[in-house]
């Protein structure tokens, strides 16, 4: 046992996103999205898996946040999919898909679970992509600043905490520099530099429009934060993680927390004719926005090493592995600044993610001392090949020890003054992941499905009983 614990009011919860658990991906009038689109050319993702069906949690809503309820979850993240609610990614509003989050968000109150409301996870309405290239223009920052305040309209009153945007860095670089996601670009960089400010602009926009409709809300963006280590303290090295952090981590958190970019990072992309337009007013906005919002949202996953780099010509971005076998760690980098080799003390998951309970620590210290903001953990966990016994049992210790050591890692950042207001775990159920299938699980429920399907049925798995001792205990249950 540990002698820390979370405040009362802490929110304890469990996150998703529309595309991966869903399905119905043509029901009551939804639009198709560009994720709907990319997953029908062979070979994209592991086994052709697509989420047309997901874990049919559009049908099982009710059951999923019973077993939420059951557990005692403080707050639920989910996403809203754009084209539910706006099936060409304007216009006319689809009143059933919007009943359908509003019946879920009313289910989440009648239990008490606080709503947590992420706006964009990666489904980009297709229509968008066919009009105008969807992220590659300027036209899009209306149309998703018209989608969200609607939104915001619609469940003012009913959702309290808002994520504008997840993980901008993962699908922007996926999407066009390493061709994995949609809308499969490779090494499009100066483009790549320019979809970011658009997201950064749509976010921007969003958060000034929230701020006057719902002074008392909260709302902030969910980076994937990868803190970073130097090897070693060779001063090459250690320039190296300063480099790294500038255009790998800062380049995002910089333009949420400060409204603007880090200057160094943007000095190397003008030099090379990479770096994007921004007016002045793009800067206002930037400005105005970064003021108001009232947290930062971390995904955190994994730590990097940084190692200086001479022109060697490492590959720019890791290729994701959709084999469904074990990753191979590559390394990646960019030549003459940095490079990111394995790091040997850590163990790896069954993906060669690797696992740093600390850096979760480092992660909020980092924050803290940086941009001076509130935390709120939006996604943390552990992806494992998990498998249910003939008694209908899965014993995932690993992902117990896994939670645990993160958690306590949490506590202990708290402890040290950081402000850290929720922590979600990935995932509530199992889900779709987006590249490697269904075999791929981070739930607490395990569902029974695989690539060829399944009954759907739930199966609380050995973790769901362990972290509803956390939340009942506020985490003194943890051992550390
Ligand atoms: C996967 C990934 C995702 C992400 C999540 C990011 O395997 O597909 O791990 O599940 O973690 O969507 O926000």
């Amino acid at each position: 046992m540990t002698n820390l614990k979370m405040p009362s009011d802490f929110l304890w919860g469990s996150a998703s996103a529309a595309y991966q658990i869903e399905g119905a991906y043509q029901e009551d009038g939804k639009g198709l999205s560009n994720w709907d689109d990319f997953v029908k050319i062979p070979g994209k993702t592991f086994k052709e898996t697509t989420g047309e069906i997901a874990v049919d949690h559009y049908h099982r809503y009710k059951e999923d946040v019973a077993l939420m309820a059951e557990m005692g979850l403080k707050t639920y993240r989910f996403s809203i999919a754009w084209s539910r609610i706006f099936p060409e990614g304007k216009g006319e509003v689809n009143e059933a898909g919007v009943v359908f989050y509003e019946n879920l968000i009313d289910e989440c109150l009648k239990h008490n679970i606080e709503p947590m409301v992420t706006l964009y996870h990666w489904d980009l309405p297709q229509a968008l992509v066919t009009e105008y290239g969807g992220w590659e223009s300027p036209k899009v920052v209306d149309d998703f600043v018209n989608y969200a305040t609607y939104l915001f309209e619609r469940f003012q009153g009913k959702v309290k905490y808002w994520i504008t945007m997840n993980e901008q860095n993962i699908f922007t670089t996926l999407g066009w520099m390493t061709a994995m996601h949609p809308p499969g670009k490779f090494n499009d960089e100066k483009m790549y530099y320019q979809v970011n400010h658009h997201v950064f602009l749509a976010h921007a926009k969003t958060v000034l429009v929230f701020k006057e409709l719902m002074p008392t809300g909260k709302i902030g963006a969910s980076f994937a934060y990868s803190p970073s280590y130097s090897l070693d303290c060779e001063p090459q090295n250690a320039m190296s993680k300063v480099d790294f952090d500038n255009l790998r981590n800062f380049w995002w958190m910089d333009v949420y927390a400060y409204g603007r970019y880090p200057k160094n990072a943007f000095t190397y992309l003008e030099k090379k004719g990479l770096a994007p337009i921004v007016t002045a007013e793009d800067r206002q906005v930037f400005k105005e926005a970064a003021n108001q919002i009232d947290f930062m949202g971390v995904n955190y996953y994994q730590t990097s090493v940084c190692e200086y780099n001479p022109l060697d010509g490492v590959t720019p971005f890791a290729e994701m592995n959709t084999t469904g076998k074990k990753g191979t760690n590559q390394v990646t980098g960019i030549p003459g600044l940095f490079k990111n080799p394995a790091n040997p003390h850590l163990a790896t998951t069954d993906w060669d993610w690797t696992i740093d309970p600390s850096g979760l620590r480092y992660a909020c210290k980092e924050i803290t001392s940086r941009y001076d903001l509130p935390i709120v953990i939006s996604e943390n966990g552990l992806g494992a090949f998990d498998t249910k016994t003939e008694g209908d049992e899965i014993h995932d210790d690993y992902r117990i020890a896994y939670f645990d050591a993160h958690i306590h890692e949490l506590m202990k950042a708290v402890d040290e003054g950081c402000e850290v207001w929720a922590y979600c775990t990935w995932s509530f159920t199992d889900l779709l992941s987006w590249l490697n299938g269904y075999q791929k699980r981070y739930g607490f429920v395990y569902v029974d499905r695989d690539e060829e399907g399944g009954t759907m049925n739930r199966y609380k798995k050995d973790s769901f009983m362990w972290y509803q001792e956390v939340i009942k205990t506020q985490g003194g249950s943890i051992t550390g």
